[in-house]
């Protein structure tokens, strides 16, 4: 594959702006953009005359090769990247989940899962438990292994939850290294409360799943960890907001001026619950995913949500099992792995519900599903830009040309697809990461171990500020206040 290439004619769009002009790219790195490029005989020239040159998409939420439920997410690092590149990604974030409450125990695992990557990726954090061990391995990730998230479970009671003691300390530690906590934000006591509630009214079915962990909970636990963020005064991320009631609660603290970043996913965005009602058990357990898919009417006010600025980008919580893994819950929906696919499909999907529905202008897709990833975790513009400097993660796609969604034809190990047989306006027809052309003509070209770990640093300059807030207002308090003994 050549290590020169020229993409010519085509619209390029960044976050900020959109113009006609060539993008020249050398060794992985986009050299320049502008129009009409004279080049050498010895490049590849690409035509995307009439089509969309956008920074490759990087999905901010991933399972891949995750132990979970007493069984392995089928797809790995290689076939899930394999996936994504396909659809139009180019880099995801995925969650590292901590072995025997180890962090760096959890770290190692996921380097070596990681060594067969295809395309770049960077790790986010659990954390599962906080002491003193905790808190210095937190310092070791932070400083020496570029992962700048912590996510904490306020769900899965018995695994991987926190309380709200552990969230605070995790706050706190999160305040003081520079790092975003992020949080899966349902209550999980209730949610085994709901659960036991459907075991006794004979409901055993996938619909028990939704039905055992309402919107309620979410926007508890959305709301609870927002008012401890603020408490604590660092920001807070919360991933796959799935409900208006996680919604309005985000809407409520970013008007306040709380600094909160909130993140659908596109099973939420475009998927409502009336599958899991699937008098099939494969195709309703395919559906299965926590916080659940919402009831219609969800999915259309968080597309709102994401055209008006209340929530800032798209991942998927790409996390797939099978339908043998899915038929571990066959008699009882406590037991069906939860996850749903979306990796591959996140940059068709999104296009078709947001611009081409007119929600969304094409510079505000390029944010969503890129540019405001990579600010968010400190990679821009390395990452989410199409400028001379950045990596050459490109894609081209063609708004005249469609797509088609099925388990037959995706790339994703997985035999169902949660949006089998949809269709839609724009097609990703080619995929340059790092400036090898890995898909063109509806055909992949990856290569295991050609992903690279991007490093995520820390956010000194902005936390720093945060304490010096801190600071100037306590000591406006004049406190403490001096009260001379009572002798009375
Ligand atoms: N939700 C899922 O559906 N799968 C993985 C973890 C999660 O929180
Ligand atoms: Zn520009
Ligand atoms: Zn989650
Ligand atoms: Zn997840």
């Amino acid at each position: 594959s050549s290590t020169k290439l020229l993409i010519k004619g085509g619209t390029v769009v960044n976050a900020h702006h959109q113009e006609v002009a060539d993008v020249y790219v050398e060794d992985g790195i986009i050299v320049a953009v502008k129009p009409d490029l004279k080049v050498s005989d010895d490049v590849k020239v690409i035509d995307a005359t009439g089509k969309f040159v956008m920074p490759g998409g990087i999905d901010p939420h991933t399972h891949l090769a995750m132990e979970f439920m007493g069984t392995e997410t089928i797809d790995d690092f290689f076939s899930g990247q394999a996936a994504a590149l396909a659809g139009g990604t180019t880099m995801h974030i995925d969650f590292v989940i901590p072995v025997n409450d180890s962090l760096i125990a959890g770290l190692e695992t996921y380097e070596e899962k990681a060594k067969k990557s295809c395309m770049d990726y960077g790790f986010h954090m659990a954390i599962t438990k906080f002491d003193d061990i905790v808190s210095r391995d937190m310092e070791i990730i932070v400083k020496e292994k570029g992962i700048n998230s912590f996510k904490f479970f306020l769900a899965y009671k018995g695994s991987l939850m926190v309380n709200d003691e552990l969230l605070l300390e995790g706050l706190k530690r999160c305040k003081s290294l520079g790092a975003l906590a992020m949080v899966h934000a349902e209550n999980g006591d209730a949610v085994f409360e709901g659960q036991k509630r459907m075991i006794q009214l004979g409901i055993f079915g996938p619909e028990g799943h939704a039905l055992s962990r309402p919107p309620v909970l979410e926007g508890e636990a959305t709301a609870r960890a927002i008012r401890l963020a603020g408490f604590v005064n660092t920001p807070l991320y919360v991933v796959h907001v799935m409900s208006i009631d996680a919604m309005e609660e985000i809407a409520k603290a970013r008007k306040s001026g709380q600094r909160v970043v909130g993140e659908p996913v596109v099973s939420g965005l475009v998927l409502d619950d009336s599958g899991l009602w699937d008098s099939d058990f494969t195709t309703a357990s395919k559906y299965v995913m926590s916080p659940p898919i919402r009831a219609s009417g969800h999915d259309k006010a968080l597309q709102g949500a994401l055209s008006n600025g209340v929530l800032q980008l798209v991942g998927t919580d790409h996390c797939v099992f099978n339908s043998t893994q899915k038929a571990f819950g066959i008699d009882d929906f406590r037991k069906i792995p939860n996850g749903v696919n979306g990796i591959e499909e996140r940059m068709h999907l999104v296009w078709d519900t947001m611009v081409e529905s007119g929600q969304i202008s094409i510079t505000d897709y390029v944010r969503v599903t890129s540019t405001e990833c990579a600010r968010i975790f400190n990679i821009y513009p390395r990452k989410g830009a199409i400028i001379a400097g950045s990596d050459a993660d490109i894609i081209i796609l063609n708004p005249n040309s469609s797509f088609e969604i099925n388990a037959r034809s995706h790339h994703s190990r997985t035999d169902t697809n949660v949006y089998e047989g949809r269709r839609g306006k724009g097609k990703v027809e080619v995929t340059i990461a790092r400036g090898r052309v890995v898909w063109e003509n509806n055909e992949l070209k990856v290569v295991p171990g050609s992903g690279k770990y991007i490093e995520m640093p820390p956010f000194n300059y902005l936390f720093s500020g945060i304490d010096k807030a801190d600071a100037s207002y306590l000591s406006s308090l004049n406190a403490p206040v001096k009260r001379s003994k009572s002798t009375t």
